[in-house]
């Protein structure tokens, strides 16, 4: 049974009020080396949560250094069964704790408390379930070549070492999970850096992970921010790959810190995502999931469809049908039960978002509905928003806004496959697209044609850790989840022996 809001609410408050959020180094629970700490809020409320450690070069080099230990060390000598087993029962420990997680990432995060607990700690939950099963299952291959002679040619798969693993605020537990996962199924040893805005619920994963019984060394979290902890993180001579998921910018900038040692690096970044409706959809369904693609956790999605290609035939049908879900969607606080659409992360996104509206008005498209801040504070809420007449020369058809945001746009008949990939193709990302239509030729010929990683025809839903997640372009390099996900966690060998 669930405990109820209020108690689970003064727990919340026993737990971090006047204390400062240790990070895990090596096994132990330390504070910075300097001291320094700072502060998380509640989005919905702009008030503090908890003070907790920023970690400097010191702290960074001490974690890298107790991952590299126990990768050189007890980690090596886990036997994968044994490395599944582990990720399982931090699994079982997410589950058994889900009350707790699920309202620290409402607070933390600002998502509304109706979602937390099935898009957080169910993600969490069934990221380190699945990619637990990876760890019996990493094969190499056995080969013949061509040389003269007989020989035995084979790969080995190796984990690729010490892994830097750097995580957004949009989903930080279960964006943590599928970061940790793979790493560990591979048996790798990893160094979390959760967001500034939101480090509260990976301080819970590694509190967690040391219950579970892993080694000490083999999880190690750093709270700290970006351009002193990350950068440090990033640039590290003894990280031997870096995972990152946030914004493109940041993307390049960790691209030059890998050069120092030539480290692994995976990228997930921003999107610019594309929804298509044909004049023959299933409008029923396609109109809601239109909505929800860009109006769930406020537009603060990686994948959010926040470009909407509509068919002239039914353009003003599917429009009012998505400005009406705009105007009913709840916007509130988090822990109302009611909410459907919370707060912006930070003050900071409140104004970036409402900026690109500004620029939207600025040059040339219309605001169908919404268009600017909900209420004048605390808390940081937009309303839900649809730009109307955009073009694509506009910098709210060009760059993510990543708010309740959507720019919509009209097609005709005399668009084919080729001339919508292209449109869908316009900017520099290629994260995901929605296609919905019942002419099956033209869904399949269109999602050829799209330079995106996830493509989904005449259906919505979130992330699924068996399928590949990644971008085209700017949106990133190589792909998470599934087989590639957890093979970019390993080195490739060739070993051939000469058998005459
Ligand atoms: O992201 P950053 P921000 C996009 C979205 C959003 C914009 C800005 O468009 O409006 O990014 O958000 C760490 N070296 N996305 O500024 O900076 C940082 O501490 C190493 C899309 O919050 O990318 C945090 O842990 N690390 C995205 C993480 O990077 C650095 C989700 C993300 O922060 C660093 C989030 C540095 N120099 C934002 N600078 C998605 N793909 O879902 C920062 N960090």
């Amino acid at each position: 049974a669930e405990t109820s809001i209020e108690n689970r609410l003064d727990a919340f408050r026993q737990r971090w009020q006047g204390k400062v959020g240790k990070m895990l180094i090596g096994g132990e629970w330390r504070e910075a080396e300097s001291g320094e700490t700072f502060s998380t809020e509640d989005p919905s409320t702009g008030e503090k949560l908890a003070d907790v450690a920023s970690a400097g070069d010191a702290d960074v080099d001490a974690a890298v250094a107790a991952a590299r230990k126990a990768f050189d060390g007890p980690w090596r000598k886990v036997k994968p069964d044994e490395r599944a087993k582990l990720i399982n029962r931090l699994a079982d420990l997410i589950e058994a704790n889900a009350d707790e997680l699920a309202l620290t990432e409402t607070l933390d995060v600002g998502r509304p408390i109706q979602f937390s607990r099935i898009a957080d700690v169910g993600g969490a939950i069934s990221q380190l379930r699945y990619q637990a099963g990876w760890a019996t299952k990493l094969t190499g291959d056995t080969t013949e070549i061509s040389a003269p002679g007989e020989w035995l040619s084979y790969t080995l798969r190796e984990p690729v070492g010490v892994c830097g693993q750097i995580v957004p605020w949009n989903f930080p537990l279960a964006m943590a999970a599928g970061k940790i996962g793979p790493a560990l199924a591979a048996g790798c040893t990893v160094v979390l850096k959760p967001a500034e805005q939101t480090p509260l619920s990976t301080i819970l994963l590694a509190e967690l992970a040391l219950e579970a019984g892993f080694p000490e060394g083999v999880i190690n979290v750093i709270t700290g921010y970006g351009r002193t902890a990350g950068a440090s993180l990033a640039a590290h001579l003894d990280v031997d790959k870096v995972a990152f998921t946030g914004s493109t910018q940041t993307g390049k900038a960790i691209i030059d810190a890998s050069k120092t040692n030539f480290k692994r690096v995976s990228l997930e970044l921003g999107g610019k995502s594309p929804t298509f409706i044909f004049a023959d959809a299933d409008l029923k369904k396609a109109i809601p999931a239109a909505a929800m693609s860009i109006f769930f956790n406020a537009g603060q999605v990686c994948a959010a469809g926040s470009r909407l290609f509509v068919a002239e035939e039914v353009a003003d049908q599917v429009l009012e049908g998505i400005a009406g879900m705009a105007r009913m969607l709840p916007v509130g606080r988090t822990l109302d039960p009611s909410t459907v659409i919370g707060p912006l992360v930070s003050e900071l996104q409140l104004e970036r978002v409402t900026g690109y509206i500004e620029s939207g008005r600025k040059e040339g498209a219309t605001v169908l509905v919404g268009g600017g801040r909900k209420g004048d504070g605390p808390g940081w809420f937009v309303e839900p928003t649809v730009l109307v007449d955009t073009e694509a020369s506009m910098q709210v058809r060009r760059e993510e806004i990543f708010g309740p945001v959507l720019c919509a746009t009209r097609f005709t008949d005399a668009d084919d496959a080729d001339r919508l990939g292209a449109l869908g193709n316009e900017t520099q990302f290629g994260l995901a697209a929605n296609i919905w239509t019942r002419d099956i030729s033209m869904a399949h010929k269109l999602a050829r044609r799209l330079k995106a990683g996830s493509i989904r025809v005449n259906g919505a839903g979130g992330v699924d850790p068996a399928l590949p997640l990644g971008g085209f372009k700017a949106s990133g390099w190589g792909r998470e989840n599934g087989r590639a996900g957890v093979e970019a966690y390993t080195e490739l060998k060739a070993v051939s022996v000469a058998l005459d």
